[in-house]
């Protein structure tokens, strides 16, 4: 709730700088959208590794986060996709990150923000996201609905993000291909994959699947690489790694 009134705050602060009409004439210029579902659904198990400087339960993260060189670097060591945090609030991340990462890598780019409103959808395109991510605890079922249908004229793929059997559901009722199943408690923090493989075997076929939150090492992917997972979305465990590379490698390998 906190969460969400700051961000409506923010989202009307940002339309008086940049209307909606400015991030139009900016999607037109933009390439095409690079294909975030099919990275997921690629052989063996796809790492999306996430950019995320600080978040509300640790604070920093990582003191030299230097966001290109980070987005290359996990490019380089085999990850399918990236997750660009662009919350400055609560995770220190910016808009500019998804642009700058934009230019530096070629791999489908996720925009890890909490969307409340459809101009961040347009935001998000602007700025060079091929994916949003939405949130089913923080939207009612019809702007659920409403914002995939923007997504989709504007050609982005949609992480649909649950984290109990009732927001599954809702999930499961609007017309979604990929559904994040979040391992973090949002009220107190806590992860526990049990969540994941809990409301796994309640997704049908067809769907894609991303695990979220608190995967730390090869046991953790071992373990969820048993059920029908197609992604792990990975953030602290990687940040706060002083080989990145060594970390991808160990939990995508
Ligand atoms: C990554 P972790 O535990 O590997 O750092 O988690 C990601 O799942 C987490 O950052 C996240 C998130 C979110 C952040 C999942 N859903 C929604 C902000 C908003």
């Amino acid at each position: 709730d906190k969460i969400v009134n700051h961000k409506k705050v923010e989202v009307e602060k940002q339309k008086q700088e940049e209307s909606l009409d400015d991030l139009k004439r900016i999607i037109k210029g933009r390439d095409n959208t690079k294909n975030f579902k099919a990275a997921l659904k690629d052989q063996g198990m796809s790492l999306i590794a996430e950019l995320k400087k600080a978040s509300p339960s640790k604070g920093l993260i990582r003191d030299d986060f230097q966001v290109v060189e980070i987005a290359k670097e996990y490019e380089q060591a085999g990850a399918r996709s990236l997750s660009v945090l662009t919350d400055y609030e609560f995770f220190r991340g910016s808009l500019n990150y998804l642009s700058e990462v934009r230019e530096a890598v070629e791999l489908p780019l996720l925009r890890k923000d909490f969307i409340i409103d459809p101009y961040q959808i347009y935001q998000a395109r602007a700025y060079g996201a091929d994916a949003i991510l939405l949130i089913v605890a923080i939207l009612s079922k019809e702007e659920l609905a409403e914002y995939l249908s923007i997504a989709d004229d504007l050609d982005l793929d949609v992480l649909v993000e649950v984290h109990s059997r009732k927001e599954l559901n809702i999930a499961l009722e609007i017309d979604t291909e990929i559904i994040g199943i979040n391992n973090r408690n949002l009220k107190v923090f806590e992860v526990d994959l049990a969540t994941t493989l809990g409301l796994q075997r309640l997704i049908p076929d067809d769907k894609v699947i991303v695990s979220e939150s608190g995967i730390r090492n090869r046991n953790d992917i071992e373990l969820l690489s048993e059920h029908r997972i197609d992604g792990v979305l990975v953030g602290e465990s990687l940040m706060k790694s002083n080989n990145i590379t060594a970390k991808v490698q160990e939990l995508i390998n």
